[in-house]
């Protein structure tokens, strides 16, 4: 299973760093894929996660998920 972030506020690797590493740390994610230039995030799921998990991860690493799919 794989869902597709869209996300605001990264400007360098740093952000991406910052990211990849919030979202590895939920339970659940089993790889972590961001493309800084398409300010996206792919991740692969051993079990369906809630979106709300995602954004709350995302926000508390201080940058912000707009949509899902
Ligand atoms: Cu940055």
């Amino acid at each position: 299973m794989e869902k597709k972030l869209y996300i605001d506020g990264m400007s360098c690797q740093h952000c991406v760093n910052r990211v990849t590493k919030a979202l590895e740390d939920i339970p659940g994610v089993k790889s972590v894929k961001v493309d800084l230039s398409e300010n996206q995030a792919v991740v692969e799921l051993d079990h369906d996660v809630d979106d709300e998990v995602f954004k709350t991860a995302v926000y508390d690493a201080g940058y912000d998920v707009t949509h899902i799919e």
